[in-house]
């Protein structure tokens, strides 16, 4: 590093707060700070501003009806359809402009630009061969597919024609894959014979039959031919039930869909999510809300205007890929990228080349990237001229201010402000979060709710907590992006989202509190830090996992008499799976049966949940009532002090885990 490098670095590691520069202040969407008020007077009625950024067919009478919380309805009586706002009516103006800029793998070099016109004629052909193949208004659609153009065209088919879509993020298993089916009684499937992994085709059909075979139901799946003849060696078959994309295509060729009118309140998608117990819970998504929430939040926070080509490198099989690369994005006319490969292949500048090609002017994405971008070093952005970038975001994950700093720093060349967004599955879009046109940076800190919003840091009892303490976040006035319910299940969406800080009983909206379950602290300026979460869900590199998953996973496998799972830090992923085990009499504790473990894991999840350690352990901490002391064994995997182990009922059991996982 140069001298001047040198004092740059120690000058940045200083700096707590940066403002955005005037240069993009003067363009933003958004730039009053007066929104802040405005929204709060103004309050719900402020939503009609989400709302206006959409067409509808009919207006709607109300902007929220709050009379039977925590069932919040918003737009009601509106009708409005998802796949009108994000491409008909940006034909006329936008016809030619890129709608999807797809990234392949580097392959064969095969990218694809989909205009807005050629994307309307993709789905209106794909919404025709669904509903030829028997797809009707609210049946659920799945999808089981990794980043290829056809996942976003069959999900806005989907919305086309009125069938939820429910995406299974195509790196889960064949297990989750099946779960998900019969949880939402999906009898369509829609996938592919395989996909490109830094370079070389990999099978995804086998593990979709696999799932399908455990699906308790008759099903029709469609299957998009992805890697052509380099899928020959997988030596795949149709069966009878199972339909060739590009055929369907072909057979509906020009055939144009009337949109379905859907009421605001419809279902627009279910997406499954990780929760405290093994059992995925069906977040639902309406069509009003969601896409007016999705919009302005695109709009607002991330600055996007047609004209931008925008990058969100994350995957559309989870909640930031649907409401930030497909949703809000393509109701704003803009041009979305898709890119399906990894950022290491075939080299470590893979995102910087995209950029710095396709212009980019946005780029979205999570910590765990960056700091892998940190760890690999300078050189590789320093190579590409980034200077089309205006905007920085991130996602899924605490920032720690290095990481922020070295984004802002070596990406953004200290010109674009850096929206650190804390959002969920359930809340449909981002929360809290600078207005980059509006508020100054602090790294670490997501910053304040947005406008309209009203979260607060409260202690167990509710009590908002003085700023600098921990405690936990809440958000107090509903929104409409929120989830509405959990799938087919209205007291599982009580007991997990409201329960905690409600008034149950009371039919008053102000008595009711969502509960995101995540620990957090407030500053003098009210800008929030999140801490991660408080339940049983670990993040590992963004991705959400519920403990209790795992722990079911582990304790299948044959020769296990016992598992718990928690998170350990780690230097990338944020937090690594560490799965204590005790082992059934007789079954012997070697490496090939760790490895067994392991398989057993990735076998029911996939392997974003593959445990980083296996280590087995002659019994677990529990508390005298006999829960699994969690913590404990967090500390033990962060080596960490442990302190008042009292309530113990085996404290001796510690010391003994600890030296376990020491000599491992
Ligand atoms: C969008 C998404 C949600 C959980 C959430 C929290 C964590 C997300 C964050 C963040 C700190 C941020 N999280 N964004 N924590 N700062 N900017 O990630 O949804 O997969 O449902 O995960 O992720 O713990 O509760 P999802």
């Amino acid at each position: 590093m140069s001298d001047e490098d040198v004092e740059l670095e120690a000058r940045l590691e200083e700096q707590e707060v940066f403002e955005p520069s005037d240069s993009f202040v003067e363009q933003a969407n958004v730039s009053d700070a007066g929104i802040y008020d405005e929204f709060e007077e103004n309050w719900p009625e402020c939503w009609e501003q989400a709302a206006e950024l959409l067409d509808w067919e009919e207006e709607y009478d109300q902007v929220l009806d709050n009379s039977n919380p925590p069932f919040y309805e918003w737009f009601t009586d509106g009708t409005i359809n998802a796949s009108t706002n994000c491409l008909d009516r940006h034909l006329d103006e936008r016809g030619d402009e890129a709608a999807i800029e797809w990234v392949g793998e580097p392959v064969d070099e095969d990218n694809v630009t989909l205009t807005y016109s050629e994307l309307h004629e993709k789905v209106n052909e794909a919404a025709a061969a669904l509903r030829d193949l028997g797809v009707g208004e609210d049946d659920v659609v799945t999808m089981y597919m990794p980043m290829i153009p056809e996942l976003p065209i069959a999900m806005l088919a989907c919305a086309r024609i009125g069938a939820p879509h429910s995406v299974v993020f195509a790196g889960f298993s064949a297990d989750a894959l099946a779960t998900r089916m019969n949880a939402a009684d999906s009898e369509y499937l829609v996938t592919c014979d395989g996909y490109y992994r830094r370079g070389d085709p990999l099978d995804h059909l086998d593990k979709a039959n696999e799932g399908l075979s455990g699906v308790e139901h008759d099903t029709e799946t469609v299957v998009v031919d992805r890697l052509g003849p380099n899928g020959d060696d997988f030596g795949h078959d149709l069966a009878e039930d199972q339909h060739d994309w590009g055929e369907l295509m072909a057979a509906h060729e020009g055939a144009e869909v009337e949109p379905v009118d859907r009421d605001a309140e419809d279902m627009l998608f279910l997406m499954y999510t990780s929760g405290t117990t093994g059992e995925p819970k069906g977040v639902k998504h309406t069509t009003g809300g969601y896409l007016s929430w999705t919009a302005w939040t695109s709009q607002a926070v991330l600055d996007i205007k047609p004209e931008d080509t925008y990058f969100c490198s994350a995957d559309i099989g989870w909640i930031t890929g649907h409401s930030y690369i497909v949703y809000g994005p393509l109701a704003l006319g803009t041009t979305t990228m898709m890119y399906e490969g990894t950022p290491d292949h075939p080299d470590r500048d893979r995102l910087w080349e995209i950029v710095e090609e396709y212009e980019a002017n946005q780029l979205y994405t999570a910590p765990t990237a960056i700091r892998a971008f940190m760890k690999w070093g300078t050189e590789y952005p320093d190579e590409h001229d980034l200077s089309s970038l205006r905007l920085l975001g991130t996602v899924g994950e605490p920032i720690n201010p290095r990481a922020w700093k070295w984004y802002y720093k070596h990406i953004g060349n200290e010109e674009c402000p850096v929206v650190d967004t804390w959002w969920q599955t359930e809340t449909g879009g981002m929360m809290v979060t600078t207005l980059p046109g509006v508020k100054d940076m602090k790294p670490g800190s997501a910053g304040p709710p947005l406008p309209g919003l009203d979260a607060r840091i409260v202690d167990t009892n509710g009590e908002e907590v003085d700023p600098g303490r921990a405690g936990y976040l809440t958000v107090n006035k509903p929104w409409p992006g929120m989830l509405r319910t959990l799938y087919k299940n209205d007291e599982r969406f009580i007991e997990e989202y409201w329960a905690e800080y409600s008034d149950t009983d009371s039919s008053n909206s102000d008595d009711w509190v969502y509960f995101p379950e995540d620990g957090a602290k407030i500053d003098e300026d009210g800008y929030i830090t999140v801490l991660g979460r408080v339940d049983d869900v670990i993040n590992v590199s963004g991705h959400r996992l519920g403990t209790m998953e795992i722990e079911s996973a582990i304790v299948g496998v044959e020769g296990v008499a016992e598992a718990a799972v928690v998170g350990g830090d780690h230097e990338v992923k944020g937090e690594a799976v560490y799965a204590y085990v005790i082992t059934e009499e007789g079954q012997e504790e070697t490496d090939e049966f760790r490895e067994e473990i392991v398989q057993g894991v990735l076998d029911a999840i996939g392997p974003i949940a593959r445990p980083e350690q296996v280590i087995f352990t002659p019994e677990l901490p529990k508390t005298r009532s006999g829960k699994i002391m969690r913590r404990l064994l967090e500390d033990i995997a962060n080596e960490e002090d442990l302190g008042d182990t009292s309530t113990l009922r085996n404290p001796e059991i510690v010391e003994d885990i600890r030296k376990v996982v020491q000599e491992d």
